[in-house]
């Protein structure tokens, strides 16, 4: 039996990965934060939460002695490294935070690994926005990297550690540069789930307006199940590498928008520009959307598009679900909750 060390299992990645990794008959020990209340809502919608194999350890990234002791513990074959502070928007309002959890945190794994055993696998999730300002359309393993927020910077420290790590100490480490993957169990505050749930919210007479920031930001949106398949392709390649997992599709926010409004029957006519942007619903006349300038950031990643060839020839990675198709998914399981009145 494999054993799996999963860092950030409490979020939307880490919920889906522990799910595959049992399924293959992994041992699973899945980290978590201590906080006041605890956050396993994720785990139980994949109902893996009273799987044997899988052991909840608490443990935070920014504590290195807690790293050394957690890979004592586990004695991992592989360990996938989740757990960060993923939000870019806050990145800018805690700028220091974000680089103790996302850039440093990462290094202390790696450290772990080098002490204890560097026979470990690595996973690094690396990320689309350490491109940023791009350099090239659209990006792949090679295209130059131009953050454009303190969680970009992180991240790219983070991702040339694990490089810097492979190449100096033989350590089987492997850094995946996702493009936003999105799903149900993504967290309300990134502009999909955002949207979807302000959609159901709408339908269901709960919610008049979504409010949001730029409109014109495009992303390349996957499904996340798809995503952490990925990853597990990753550690079980015969050299560790770099590569990119993307649909190779691009839309802007206001398309996403649209879609998820045209999933409920509505069909969204946008008038204006800039801050003065509203969405109206043809069928009742009302406005639904309308710009708020406190969600714009003070530098922004206006297109990300990637190109995942390398994923495909390497790892046999594709991605199968449509755009249309996932925004579906999501506007149906926020249908749901909200007649639940569920609060997540
Ligand atoms: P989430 O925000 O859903 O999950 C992040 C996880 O990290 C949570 O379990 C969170 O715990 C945990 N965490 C935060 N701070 C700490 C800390 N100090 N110590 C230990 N754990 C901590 O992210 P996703 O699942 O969407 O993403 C997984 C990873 O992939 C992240 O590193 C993200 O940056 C990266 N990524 C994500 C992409 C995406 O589109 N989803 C694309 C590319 C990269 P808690 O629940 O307590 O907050
Ligand atoms: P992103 O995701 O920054 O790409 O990072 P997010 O969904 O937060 O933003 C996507 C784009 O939408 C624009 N936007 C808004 N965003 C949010 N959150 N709220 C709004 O109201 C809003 N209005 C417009 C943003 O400006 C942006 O352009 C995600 C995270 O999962 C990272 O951890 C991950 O590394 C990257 O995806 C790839």
């Amino acid at each position: 039996m494999k054993t799996a060390l999963v860092t950030g299992i409490s979020g939307q990645d880490g919920a889906y990965l522990a799910e595959l990794l049992l399924s293959k008959g992994y041992k699973v020990y899945g980290t978590y934060r201590r906080t006041s209340s605890t956050n396993f809502w994720r785990i139980e919608d994949v109902g893996v939460q009273d799987n044997p194999n899988l052991h909840l350890v608490e443990y935070d990234l920014t504590d290195l002695g807690s790293s050394i002791r957690l890979m004592e513990l586990a004695q991992p074959d592989e360990v996938y490294n989740l757990a960060a502070q993923s939000f870019v928007g806050v990145s800018f309002d805690q700028p220091a935070t974000t680089a103790q959890i996302t850039g440093v945190g990462a290094l202390h794994l790696l450290e772990a690994i080098r002490a204890v055993s560097r026979k470990t696998r690595f996973y690094q999730a690396s990320t689309s926005e350490m491109f940023g300002k791009v350099q090239a359309v659209p990006q792949k393993e090679d295209t130059p990297f131009y953050p454009r927020s303190p969680y970009g910077v992180a991240k790219l420290y983070a991702h040339w550690m694990t490089v810097n790590y492979r190449e100096s100490y033989d350590i089987f480490g492997s850094s995946g540069i996702l493009f936003n993957h999105e799903s149900p169990l993504r967290g309300r505050e990134f502009v999909t789930r955002k949207i979807t749930d302000a959609v159901a919210k709408i339908k269901l007479g709960k919610l008049d307006r979504l409010e949001l920031g730029n409109l014109d930001a495009k992303r390349d949106w996957g499904f996340a199940k798809e995503y952490v398949e990925g990853m597990w392709r990753m550690l079980q390649a015969d050299e560790p590498d770099t590569f990119v997992l993307a649909t190779n599709r691009t839309e802007t926010v206001r398309d996403f928008v649209s879609l998820a409004f045209a999933a409920v029957g509505m069909t969204i006519e946008w008038k204006g520009k800039d801050e003065n942007e509203t969405g109206t619903c043809v069928e009742t006349g009302k406005i639904v959307v309308q710009i708020n300038p406190r969600f714009y950031r003070p530098a922004e990643v206006e297109l990300l598009i990637g190109n995942p060839e390398k994923a495909e020839k390497i790892l046999g990675w594709k991605p199968q679900t449509t755009l249309e198709e996932l925004c579906r998914m999501m506007v149906e399981a926020d249908l749901v909750r909200n007649e639940r009145n569920a609060s997540y």
